[in-house]
């Protein structure tokens, strides 16, 4: 009836509002295409969008170091290590699942075909070893100062040094003294930096901490509380009746429509031509395109449905609006909040688990990525007429899956950590330029899948750990205590 579906409207008008807002984004920026506008003022046209941008990352420190901790500290140990088990297993399967989905893609399809000469020539970027940057993963899991690690990640970066090398040479001419001595300039790595949060650091942290207070019993309560507390303040910072602390009527969620309209429309605005894109690099497009769709509408549906029993199409529906986030934002951290509100109020995700188990998904779990990051290496061999053997595909496949954890949730990070899988199997790391054309595209609906599979990880998890949570302690309200 009229009144049927006049509540649809009121009761869906958050999710109706964000897709109309990509529509009229993508509407809006074809239509301004014409006017060339300057870099500055395609800067001043995205301005909600970037403020959207801000907001969403404003939230995220808090929101992750709180949700953490409080979900650790109120699980007991034995339930933790087992949904923590759960969800490695989860990450791990539907990687691997996404790495195999890429290369066969890529094989079958095989876009690369052709000369290079099709593609603008590529600049010179630094230089940086597989080797490098495993060990940066790894420097990353342990910041030495956690202030810096909520503003800063660790990142091997090279510098140009002049050496003085002191050379013996046997010439009278040229060096009377039987020795000379040269300046030779030198690469050399320094300690570097990249701006944004540590995450992996500081989901390593907030785990240990979160388990720590858990452990306390009485002693840790006051600590509890306290995350307990800013977990819930910056959740309401986030639901839509609530308030965001600059603004009493309007918050986060409510704004977020107007922001990714602009967002999106300010992207098609800067974009290079897309009918000067070469063929190959349309193929490649198309090829990251089907494989990203497998993954995300065949698979990981699949997986929910075997083992849930529950109709996983109902589930993504509950996501739209993180997705349209995802897809407006290409960050699932900065996408971070709209995930928990999708989870919890539309799908009703348990909060212990959703607290555990999207956080660190939001970190390590790229299933995009991985799928992406294994693509593009061969992609980029296919277009060098480089031949690679099974070994080297299996080495693709495994430093794919590394990056993708290494991969910070922030747009375009996966291109930086493109460089590991690249030199693993001796590619030229310069020929990511190649790709840059298209990534802030791919990008996008790379992030769309890591966000659905963090989302669907999530509910995997709940159902898998339901016994667990079903017993309730009633002193702790929430907590399991098995001993
Ligand atoms: N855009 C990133 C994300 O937030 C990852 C990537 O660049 O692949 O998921």
């Amino acid at each position: 009836t009229k009144n049927d579906v006049k509540r649809f409207f009121i009761r869906n008008a958050f999710v109706i509002l964000t897709v109309a807002a990509v529509i009229i984004g993508i509407i809006l920026g074809f239509a301004l295409r014409p006017y060339k506008m300057s870099y500055r003022e395609v800067k001043f046209f995205s301005f909600p969008g970037e403020l959207l941008m801000r907001m969403l990352q404003m939230l995220v420190l808090p929101l992750l170091v709180s949700s953490l901790i409080t979900g650790m500290a109120s699980l007991d140990s034995r339930a933790s290590g087992k949904m923590g088990m759960r969800a490695v297993v989860y990450y791990t399967t539907t990687t691997v699942i996404a790495v195999f989905i890429g290369i066969v893609m890529v094989l079958i399809i095989h876009p690369g075909k052709g000369s290079k000469d099709e593609f603008t020539k590529p600049q010179q970027i630094e230089q940086v070893s597989a080797a490098d940057a495993f060990l940066d993963l790894i420097r990353n899991m342990f910041p030495p100062n956690l202030v810096e690690a909520c503003t800063k990640q660790f990142k091997t970066q090279y510098a140009k040094r002049v050496v003085h090398v002191t050379m013996t040479v046997n010439d009278t001419i040229f060096a009377p003294n039987g020795s000379q001595t040269i300046a030779r300039e030198e690469m050399i790595p320094v300690p570097g930096a990249v701006n944004g949060i540590n995450a992996l650091g500081l989901v390593v942290f907030s785990i240990c901490f979160g388990l720590i207070i858990g452990n306390m019993r009485e002693q840790g309560q006051p600590l509890k509380d306290f995350f307990d507390s800013l977990n819930e303040a910056v959740m309401r910072a986030n639901k839509e009746r609530n308030v965001l602390i600059i603004n009493s009527h309007q918050s986060i969620p409510r704004y977020a429509p107007a922001g990714i309209l602009f967002l999106i429309a300010g992207k098609i605005v800067e974009m290079d031509d897309i009918t000067s894109m070469g063929s190959q690099l349309g193929m490649y497009t198309v090829t990251v395109i089907c494989g990203l769709l497998i993954h995300a509408i065949l698979v990981l549906p699949t997986l929910y449905f075997i083992i849930t029993r529950k109709n996983p199409f109902v589930f993504i529906a509950g996501l739209l609006q993180a997705l349209i986030t995802a897809l407006g934002t290409s960050s699932s951290s900065a996408t971070l909040p709209i995930t928990f509100k999708c989870l919890e109020e539309n799908n009703k995700v348990d909060k212990r688990v959703t607290r555990f188990v999207l956080p660190v998904g939001a970190t390590i779990n790229m299933d995009g990525t991985a799928l992406y990051e294994a693509l593009a290496a061969i992609f980029i061999a296919q277009v060098n007429d480089f031949d690679l053997n099974f070994g080297q595909i299996l080495t693709i496949s495994i430093t794919a899956t590394a990056a993708s954890i290494g991969a910070a949730g922030i747009p375009q990070a996966g291109l930086v950590t493109m460089v590991i899988v690249l030199t693993s199997v001796g590619l030229p790391t310069d020929d990511i330029t190649l790709i840059i054309a298209v990534d802030w595209f791919l990008d996008r609906l790379r992030t769309m899948t890591n966000v659905l599979g963090d989302s669907i990880g999530a509910g995997i998890v709940e159902h898998l750990s339901r016994h667990e949570l079903q017993k309730k302690d009633p002193e702790v309200g929430n907590s399991v205590v098995e001993e």
